[in-house]
C-alpha cells in the first residue's frame, strides 16, 4: 500500500475535508518533505491544471499523482449524474470525462463522489431512474478510463451526502450485477464509519473492487486523532490483496502540517505492522 494527501484548488472548498489548500506547488513541496508517496488532486476543472507544470512538480519531488476528483462539477456548477435535466447530466458527463482524460496522463483514476447526485421522486427522478442513469454514466466513463489504462473510481457516500449507495457490500452488488466494468470502488472510511456495521467485513465483501480508500478517522481528521481501530480494516486490505493509495482525505486539524504528519506516522504504524 501507499501513502498519499490530498490537495484542494476549489476556492469554494476551503473549509472541506482537504489537507492543503495553498496550490500544487506547496502541496508536493509539503507531500515530499514528510515522505508521502503521492497526491490527490481536487481541481476547478481539467483546463485549470497545468499538465506541464505538474509533470515537473512530480518530478522534482519524486511523487505520483493517486487520483483527481470531480466533485468541482458539483461544488461549484451543480452538475451530477442523476440530474433531472438530460443537458446537466450531460454536462457533467463531459466535464468528469476531461478531469478523467487529464488524471490518465498521469496514470490515476478520476473519483466520482458527489457528482453521482441522488434520487429524488419529487423532482421527476425516481430511484430506478437514478440508478438507470447511474449505470450508464459509469459504464460510458468507466470504457473512456479503459483507453488510459485506469479504471474509474465510484464512492458511496453516507447518507447525508446521497441516497444512492451508502455501503460498499450493496454498491459491489450492483456493479457486479449489472456487469459495469472497469469501475472501481472507493472506500472512505470516514463515510463507512457512519453507514457499514462492520468496516473490515464491508472491505472484504467489495474484495477485489476496492480501487482507492480515503484514509480518514471517525470524526474526518487524520487516522489516529478520532476512535476507528485501523488494525482490522488494514488486515482487510492486505486480506483482499489490496496494493493501492491510503490517501487522507482529511480536514486540516489542527493545521495542514500536523494533520499530514499524523497521517503519514499512522500510515507507517499501520503498513509497517504485520
Ligand atoms: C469525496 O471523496 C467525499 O468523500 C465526499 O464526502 C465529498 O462530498
Ligand atoms: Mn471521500
Amino acid at each position: 500500500m501507499r501513502s498519499a494527501i490530498t490537495v484542494s484548488l476549489v476556492p469554494e472548498t476551503k473549509a472541506g475535508p482537504f489537507v492543503f489548500h495553498d496550490g500544487l506547488a506547496h502541496a508536493c513541496a509539503q507531500a515530499a518533505a514528510l515522505g508521502f508517496d503521492a497526491v490527490e488532486i481536487f481541481p476547478p476543472s481539467a483546463g485549470a491544471i497545468d499538465a506541464a507544470a505538474l509533470t515537473a512538480l512530480l518530478a522534482q519531488h519524486k511523487l505520483r499523482v493517486a487520483a483527481v476528483g470531480t466533485g468541482a462539477g458539483w461544488v461549484v456548477r451543480k452538475l451530477s449524474l442523476t440530474a433531472p435535466d438530460a443537458a446537466v447530466r450531460r454536462d457533467a458527463c463531459a466535464f468528469i470525462a476531461e478531469i478523467a482524460g487529464l488524471a490518465g496522463r498521469f496514470g490515476a483514476p478520476a473519483i466520482i463522489g458527489s457528482m453521482q447526485g441522488r434520487w429524488d421522486s419529487a423532482v421527476g427522478v425516481p430511484r430506478d431512474q437514478a440508478l438507470a442513469w447511474l449505470a450508464e454514466g459509469l459504464a460510458d466513463l468507466g470504457a473512456q478510463a479503459a483507453k488510459h489504462n485506469v479504471p474509474l473510481l465510484y464512492e458511496p457516500l453516507n447518507r447525508y451526502e446521497t441516497n444512492l449507495f451508502n455501503r460498499l457490500g450493496d454498491t459491489a452488488a450492483w456493479l457486479r450485477t449489472h456487469k459495469i466494468s472497469n469501475v472501481r470502488i472507493l472506500a472512505d472510511l470516514f463515510h463507512m464509519n457512519i453507514e457499514e456495521s462492520d468496516s473490515a467485513a464491508a472491505l472484504r465483501e467489495a474484495g477485489d473492487l476496492v480501487g482507492h480508500v480515503h484514509f480518514a478517522d471517525s470524526n474526518r481528521r487524520a487516522i489516529g486523532f478520532g476512535q476507528t481501530p485501523i488494525t482490522p480494516i488494514i488486515a482487510a486490505l492486505r486480506a483482499i490483496g489490496y496494493a493501492g493509495y491510503l490517501s487522507a482525505e482529511i480536514f486540516p486539524l489542527p493545521d495542514p502540517r500536523a494533520a499530514a504528519a499524523q497521517t503519514i506516522t499512522a500510515f507507517k504504524q499501520a503498513v509497517a505492522a504485520p
